[in-house]
């Protein structure tokens, strides 16, 4: 089966995020016919679209897979719910949010999956994370690049770097599943 080229969104707002979103990058990086090729850094967002919950770790992996989206969807599925989440509420609290952004310029709307994924170009906590990664990348429905859906979007909510407030010389873009 031929590569493809994914983008993964990750989130998390409950207990040490930043090392949620790390350890789920050493997961995806271990799905079967899935290589983490690239990662964003961490950034600090404030909760979009809900008031009252802490705010969220985001950060946007780059992935080669071998595998179909279904496959790949049901193992980030899988890696959520072995981290421990729990679906109480629709954009409840979570541990860890494992959204598939992009996979190569294919669109998909089944039952369970839609790519892209249909908040992606309206979410500056996305976009900051993948525009790192990919500014150049076409968004397959919108015909926009990555880039160009960041600078159309209006001032929202604040979205900054983590390894900036944390450490001053680590590089923008880091493997940072290496870590682990
Ligand atoms: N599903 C369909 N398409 C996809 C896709 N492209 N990727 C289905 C992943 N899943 C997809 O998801 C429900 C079902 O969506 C899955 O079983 C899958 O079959 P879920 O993760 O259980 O539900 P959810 O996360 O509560 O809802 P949803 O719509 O995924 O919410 P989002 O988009 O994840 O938003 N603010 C900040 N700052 N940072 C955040 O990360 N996240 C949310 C939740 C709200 N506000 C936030 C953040
Ligand atoms: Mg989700």
């Amino acid at each position: 089966m031929e590569s493809t080229i994914a983008y993964i969104g990750i989130g998390s707002n409950i207990g040490d995020k930043p090392f949620n979103c790390r350890y789920s990058i050493g997961k995806i990086d271990q799905l079967p016919g899935c290589h983490v090729t690239a990662c964003s850094s961490i950034f600090k967002t404030e909760p979009v679209g809900v008031t009252g919950q802490d705010w969220y770790a985001n950060c946007v992996v780059q992935v080669k897979v071998s595998q179909g989206p279904s496959k790949l969807l049901r193992g980030l599925l899988r890696i959520e719910s072995d981290m421990g989440r729990i679906r109480r509420e629709r954009w409840g609290p979570r541990i860890i949010d494992l959204d598939l952004l992009l996979f190569g310029q294919e669109i998909i709307e089944s039952d369970n999956l839609i790519v892209p994924h249909p908040l992606l170009h309206k979410r500056r906590f996305v976009l900051e994370p993948l525009v790192q990664l990919a500014p150049d990348l076409m968004h397959p429905v919108l015909r926009l690049t990555m880039g160009q859906l960041l600078n159309r979007l209006p001032k929202g909510p604040s979205v900054e770097p983590l390894d900036k407030l944390y450490s001053s010389d680590m590089p923008v873009v880091q493997n940072l599943y290496r870590d682990l």
